[in-house]
């Protein structure tokens, strides 16, 4: 098989790391085509030592191309997959459009690769493969070990969500916003987030909807269970917090027998895409500013809860670009 890569959003913060991780991983291709808005056609990016031109997308742009890489948000994802799959090309899109569609797979390779072949149109597929979302794939990383001990029936988080989260320009947001309150103490940069967030922590990332939970807590119930082929209730609070990037989530579950922390830590110890990092009593714990830039999921702070035999909570963080969004999309990649 040919493999003729495209990059939708090419520009973002995924796309870029995408094009990091095409390059670390020395993934196989014949071809790489460059796309993003209009505003961005004609710039040039390296890869591999190549120059590569960024190319505006339109319906046309997938003639020849075997594999899309999709990170410009969902309504870009809704009007152009349709184009790249009638041309020929299996999409992995990074958006939250198709997730919860019957018909797409959502994988987490450390999860359930074997829901990658249901893209194909015969098991019902329709050439999209979803990528989940960034602090739901942290989460099952970590939890699908401990699941696999005893089943996991609830779990509560809160997260902590860095500014990487809404993309390159909410990056920028955030430094200018500390870069003006230091100058002239106050900011007036506020666009991709429905605050001031230097100096600041907001609990709403998404849009809120009807129950009063927003769309990123939503996707952390629904997709859960869809990962982890499991009728698991989340319950999540998602905040968004000024460190920069990678996310973090103090996390809460209740497994239908007892687990001992000393099982978990074993489980974790020998996981895929987990790194342990547990001695709190030598201030050893992840934190977002160790784990940004590295490809696993960092935890620790295990400990039984004091309120339920059957509970047990940790901490956990993870590159969001990376784990959370661009190396779970070319791990999928990968795996095809
Ligand atoms: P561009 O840089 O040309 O605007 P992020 O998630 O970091 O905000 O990145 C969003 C990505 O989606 C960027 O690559 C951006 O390209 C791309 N994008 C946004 N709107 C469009 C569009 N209408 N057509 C193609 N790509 C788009
Ligand atoms: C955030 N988790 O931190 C979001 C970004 O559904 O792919 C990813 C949104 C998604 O803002």
């Amino acid at each position: 098989m040919s493999r003729n890569v495209a990059i939708v959003g090419a520009t973002g913060a995924v796309g870029q790391e995408l094009l990091s991780i095409l390059e670390e991983r020395n993934f196989k291709l014949d071809s790489l085509k460059l796309l993003a808005s209009k505003r961005s056609a004609g710039r040039k990016v390296k890869f591999r030592g190549e120059e590569l031109t960024i190319e505006e997308l339109t319906h046309d742009s997938f003639k020849g191309v075997d594999i899309v890489f999709s990170s410009a948000g969902a309504a870009i994802s809704q009007e152009f997959l349709p184009s790249a799959v009638k041309a020929g090309a299996v999409c992995i899109d990074n958006t939250s459009f198709y997730r919860m569609d019957p018909n797409v797979p959502l994988v987490v390779p450390e999860v359930n690769p074997e829901d990658i072949k249901l893209y194909k149109p015969e098991f019902g597929g329709k050439g999209i493969i979803a990528n989940p979302n960034c602090t739901t794939i942290m989460m099952v990383v970590v939890l699908n070990p401990i699941n696999k001990i005893s089943k996991i029936k609830k779990i509560h988080i809160s997260s902590y969500q860095s500014a990487s989260g809404a993309g390159a320009v909410a990056m920028e947001e955030l430094k200018q916003q500390y870069k003006d309150i230091i100058e002239t103490g106050t900011t007036t940069h506020i666009a991709k987030f429905p605050h001031q967030l230097a100096y600041n922590v907001i609990p709403q990332i998404d849009k809120m909807t009807e129950n009063d939970y927003t769309k990123e807590e939503m996707k952390m119930f629904n997709e859960t269970r869809k990962i982890m082929h499991s009728d698991v209730r989340t319950s999540a609070t998602c905040v968004r917090v000024s460190s920069l990037r990678s996310h973090s989530e103090s996390v809460w579950f209740e497994t239908e027998q007892p687990v001992s922390v000393e099982q978990i830590r074993e489980a974790l110890k020998n996981a895929p895409g987990v790194t342990l990092k547990d001695d709190p009593q030598n201030y050893v714990y992840p934190m977002p500013l160790e784990s940004a830039g590295h490809d696993n999921v960092y935890v620790g702070r295990i400990r039984k809860d004091l309120a339920d035999e059957n509970s047990n909570t940790l901490w956990l963080t993870g590159d969001q670009i990376r784990k959370g969004a661009a190396l779970n999309a070319v791990q999928i990649g990968e795996l095809l």
